[in-house]
């Protein structure tokens, strides 16, 4: 019986679909590949915001309104280097705070991304596997009408207000695939890929640009089916729309449908939204995509496995 289940999954939205797929499958059915390209290093720590949104997200540690870091949050830390004239504009919360220090202390010692992920993930009783992308340097970087800039410069400094015109994966073509994520996607009893509902662009681009991740998941038996991160021609949250609107491309689930159209066999767009018009290749399905509460996420976890089951048999 096939049963494994590889995701994809940047930030928020991603870590949402993430925590409804553990809770729908047993955790050693499930690995999950995280987009690393965010990382970037701050006030002397490494600071890792996909991976940690993923392991807040699954330990239920995950603040709700925000989205980034945790719930039940200080900031005295904050408030205290602002009074020393400190750098303020990325902000860490005191509690996450510890997850940065550990990390980069582990680090500095030697150990592997990987290592020290699974490590916290242990530390925060996180039972499914949590992979980086690579435990290799790739740094997005972001085209704008301002030159290229690093991508936490762009997102949280400049609050995504410059127009995008491309991006870049620095590092990615000679970054090494996290061996275990590689691993799972040659698995022979793969059920299904899942790209989560992340941003294209930004969150699932760097993860495909890793060498020889596009090319496991091109190669593999299962059916690949993404979720889309648009409803209603609106992100819930980050910039995919106004990215898509400001590379000329219609802001649509469809739209992010065609960008995966030669990885992809299903895609899963939102019920309240338009059939998109057919994509050769690609099977469209609709399910309940916005995910407020847990059982939103676990029953579009089940509608997307469910989607995929039905695609299975069908690659060339
Ligand atoms: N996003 C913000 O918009 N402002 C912040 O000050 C900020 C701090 C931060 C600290 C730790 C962390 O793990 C994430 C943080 N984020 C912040 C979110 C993060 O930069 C982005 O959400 C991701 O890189 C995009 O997926």
């Amino acid at each position: 019986m096939s049963d494994h289940v590889v995701a994809l999954c940047g930030g928020v939205g991603g870590a949402k679909l993430a925590h409804g797929l553990t809770l729908a499958l047993p955790p050693d059915a499930l690995s999950l590949i995280v987009n690393t390209g965010d990382d970037f290093r701050h006030l002397g720590l490494h600071i890792s915001p996909d991976l940690d949104s993923v392991m807040y997200a699954l330990a239920g540690l995950a603040d709700p309104v925000r989205g980034w870091g945790r719930r039940e949050e200080t900031w005295t830390f904050m408030q205290a280097l602002k009074g020393l004239g400190g750098d303020t504009w990325f902000q860490l919360g005191d509690g996450d705070l510890a997850t940065h220090v550990e990390r980069t202390r582990r680090l500095a010692q030697g150990d592997s991304l990987s290592a020290v992920t699974a490590e916290l993930c242990r530390a925060l009783g996180i039972a499914v596997r949590v992979l980086p992308m690579s435990d290799d340097a790739v740094r997005t970087r972001v085209l704008s009408g301002d030159g290229w800039l690093d991508f936490q410069e762009y997102f949280v400094h400049r609050q995504c207000q410059p127009a995008v015109r491309d991006f870049a994966f620095a590092g990615a073509d000679t970054a090494r695939a996290q061996p275990e994520a590689l691993a799972a996607l040659h698995r022979d009893d793969l059920r299904a890929i899942v790209i989560c509902p992340s941003n294209p662009f930004v969150s699932v681009d760097p993860i495909l640009a890793v060498a020889g991740l596009r090319a496991a998941i091109r190669a593999s038996g299962a059916p690949v089916i993404a979720v889309t991160p648009i409803i209603g021609g609106k992100a819930i949250k980050g910039p995919a729309a106004k990215m898509l609107a400001e590379l000329g491309l219609e802001v649509s689930g469809a739209a992010v449908a065609r960008h995966y159209a030669d990885l992809i066999q299903g895609f899963v767009i939102d019920a309240l939204d338009p059939l998109p018009e057919p994509l050769r290749g690609v099977t469209f399905f609709r399910a309940a995509t916005l995910m407020r509460t847990t059982e939103d996420r676990v029953r579009l976890a089940y509608a997307t496995l469910q989607a995929a089951d039905t695609l299975r048999g069908t690659r060339a």
